[in-house]
Order: structure tokens, then C-alpha cells, then sequence
């Protein structure tokens, strides 16, 4: 008589060290992360080569690769129950975008939306890396043979390029590479901008008032929440022609755990004169355990460091199964060993 193993399934999803992560990458993507560990096998990536796709200062960007990583274990991500890793230390990343490179169709990346708003804003600084930045995202995603990827809104468009890679690999090589499903949470799936509620909130707006960094202080919370745009009407709804009234309504939803019936009750009748501080207060209180657990996260010396070591060795060695078996599929050989010794190949 056979036993049945359970078979683990496994989660993987990253994040830009770009800047600092903010209230809708929380909401949008790393809190799910934060819930599905308890019962899935984790990776959480640090995606670093991604964010070389846009102009970055060097000193900027190593700090902020650790404090990404840091605010994941602050957020709750458990090191003990998930693999926390930067890609760049995990070759097999690089290496596999060149496999795909060569079965992914030009015309698949020309459609890509973020691609497209990105260079609009780049003009003639377009650099070959923002065109192939969702094949390495497919890399990242395919090499850990997930079952789920937790994502905001934004990136379904990128996960659906990525099955579609994996699809092409199968069909052309044999059935090696898992297509993973895509995980978007409804609620909190796309937080908008605090200075227009019709754009997301993202790290790379030059405006830092269009954000809730996790790790902004008390008094820049209620200045931001101040300074959000709103709009004339008296009365709050939860009303999607109303966008920043909307979005503001939204997070407090949220955070505070309250229906939107009892908001409605509450602030109806209401302005935003009213409604901000009791907003802003929400905001601060629900950072507040998130702060002081990155307090400890970086106060202890060598700790991050342990965690990243542990993680890209735990993260290679999964990745670097499936790099050999596509290498293998793809009519590579494997590395030849060379013996000085012998002065001869084996
Ligand atoms: P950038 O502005 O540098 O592109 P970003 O703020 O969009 O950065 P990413 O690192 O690209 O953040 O995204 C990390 C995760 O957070 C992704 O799963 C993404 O879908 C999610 N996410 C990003 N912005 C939002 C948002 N405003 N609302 C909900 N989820 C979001
Ligand atoms: N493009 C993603 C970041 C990202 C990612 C991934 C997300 C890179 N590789 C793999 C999930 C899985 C973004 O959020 N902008």
C-alpha cells in the first residue's frame, strides 16, 4: 500500500529595491506573501536587476537592496518558513533569461504596458534591459516551479507573459517548467496615488506626498494625508467617480478592519476636514509595529546578512535544478570539468 506525501506547494514573488516600499506594495502584494507562508514554501525575491533597469545611484541602490530586505522580515515575512534571497545573487536568474530570450517572441514584449508607459518617459534613453525586464521576470518566477505568484493588479499583464513563456518552452522541449497561477488579492490590489487617485501609488513618483512610506515618520503621515488631493464634494462615498475620495476611503477600509457601511455611517454627512486626521491617525497606528520590529531587524548586526547568505543558498539550489534540466532540454552540454593534473578534459 502507497502513502500519499503531501505534496508542498510552493509561492514565489518579489519586489523592486527602488526607493522604499510604500502602503500599496504592503496591501497590494507583500501582506499576501505575509499569510501564504504559513502554508506554502516561500521564496521572497529582492529583485535588484530589475531595478538597474532604470537610471539608479549606485550608493542608493545598495541601500536600498538591504532595507527592501529588511522591510520584508518587518513586514512578517518568517526567515525560519521562507526563503528570503536577492536575484543577483542567484545567478541562474541571468543565465535563464538568455534561454528565454531565444524562444520569446519579440512582438509578445512590445505589447507590455509598463514597458511602453516607461519609455515614454525615457524618451531616447531606452536602455535594452527595460524591454527584456519581463523575461527576466518569467526566469525568476519559472526556475521555482510555482504553484501561486501574489501580485498587485499591475503585474498581471507580466504574468501572463510569463505563463505564456512557459507554455512556449513546454511545447517546444518537453513538459519541464510549472505554468503558476496568479494570485491577486481584490482588496488592496491597486492603492492609488495621494495627488491622483486615477495612478497607482509607486515608489518611482518623483512626488514623495503621492505615498505612505512603511517606514515614514508620524509627522510625515499627517502632512501627506493633509496634503492629499481630494475633492469639493461634501458627503464621503465610497463613490468610483470620486477617484481620490475613493482611494482615501479605501485604505482606511482596510486598515482599520471597519465595513464600508459603518465608514459611510460615519463620514456621509462628513468632509475630508474631518475625515483626514482620523485617517492619518489610522495610518500611523497600523505602521507603528512594523517600524519598531525594523528597528530590531537592522539593530541586530549580522542578522540580515545571515538571512540573505541562508536564503540565496537555499534559493539556489532550487533554481539551479531547473536551470540544468531547460540547459539540458535547450541541447546544451554540461560543463566539462578540466584537470590541471592531467592537462586534459574530462
Ligand atoms: P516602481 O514604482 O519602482 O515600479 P512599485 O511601487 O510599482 O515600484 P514594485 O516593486 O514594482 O513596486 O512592486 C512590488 C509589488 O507591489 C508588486 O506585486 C506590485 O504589483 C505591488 N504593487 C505596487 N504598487 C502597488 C499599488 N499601488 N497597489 C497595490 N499593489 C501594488
Ligand atoms: N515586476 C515586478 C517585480 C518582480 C516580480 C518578479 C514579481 C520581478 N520579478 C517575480 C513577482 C514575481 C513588479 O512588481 N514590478
Amino acid at each position: 500500500m502507497t502513502t500519499a506525501v503531501p505534496i508542498t506547494k510552493r509561492i514565489f514573488s518579489g519586489a523592486q529595491p527602488t526607493g522604499q516600499l510604500h502602503l500599496g506594495n504592503y496591501l497590494g502584494a507583500v501582506r499576501s506573501w505575509v499569510i501564504a507562508q504559513a502554508e506554502y514554501e516561500s521564496y521572497f525575491c529582492v529583485v535588484d536587476l530589475h531595478a538597474l533597469t532604470m537610471p539608479q545611484k549606485p550608493q542608493e541602490l545598495r541601500e536600498a537592496i538591504r532595507r527592501t530586505a529588511a522591510l520584508y522580515l518587518a513586514c512578517g515575512i518568517d526567515p525560519k518558513v521562507s526563503t528570503i534571497f536577492i536575484q543577483s545573487h542567484v545567478p541562474a536568474h541571468t543565465e535563464l533569461t538568455w534561454l528565454f530570450n531565444c524562444i520569446a517572441p519579440m512582438n509578445w514584449l512590445e505589447r507590455m504596458i509598463q514597458y511602453k508607459e516607461k519609455a515614454i518617459k525615457l524618451g531616447e534613453d531606452v536602455n535594452i534591459a527595460l524591454f527584456d525586464y519581463p523575461v527576466l521576470q518569467a526566469a525568476d518566477i519559472l526556475l521555482y516551479q510555482p504553484h501561486l505568484v501574489p501580485v498587485g493588479e499591475d503585474q498581471r499583464q507580466h504574468l501572463e507573459l510569463t505563463r505564456d513563456i512557459a507554455r512556449r518552452f513546454n511545447d517546444k522541449f518537453g513538459n519541464t517548467l510549472r505554468i503558476p497561477e496568479i494570485l491577486i488579492r481584490q482588496e488592496g490590489a491597486r492603492v492609488m496615488s495621494l495627488q491622483d487617485g486615477t495612478s497607482k501609488m509607486s515608489k518611482s513618483d518623483p512626488s514623495d506626498l503621492s505615498r505612505i512610506n512603511l517606514l515614514d515618520t508620524p509627522e510625515a503621515i499627517r502632512k501627506k494625508i493633509s496634503k492629499a488631493k481630494s475633492d469639493q464634494i461634501l458627503g464621503l462615498r465610497f463613490d468610483a467617480n470620486r477617484p481620490e475620495c475613493y482611494n482615501l476611503l479605501n485604505i482606511y477600509a482596510i486598515l482599520s478592519g471597519e465595513s464600508r457601511e459603518t465608514i459611510e455611517a460615519e463620514f456621509g454627512e462628513a468632509g475630508f476636514g474631518k475625515f483626514k486626521p482620523r485617517l492619518s491617525e489610522v495610518i500611523v497606528e497600523y505602521l507603528k509595529p512594523f517600524q519598531s520590529r525594523y528597528a530590531e531587524v537592522v539593530g541586530e548586526t549580522g542578522y540580515l546578512d545571515t538571512v540573505l547568505r541562508d536564503g540565496s543558498e537555499r534559493a539556489s539550489y532550487v533554481a539551479n535544478q531547473t536551470l540544468k534540466e531547460v540547459r539540458e532540454q535547450m541541447g546544451l552540454i554540461p560543463p566539462i570539468s578540466f584537470s590541471l593534473e592531467e592537462g586534459s578534459v574530462r
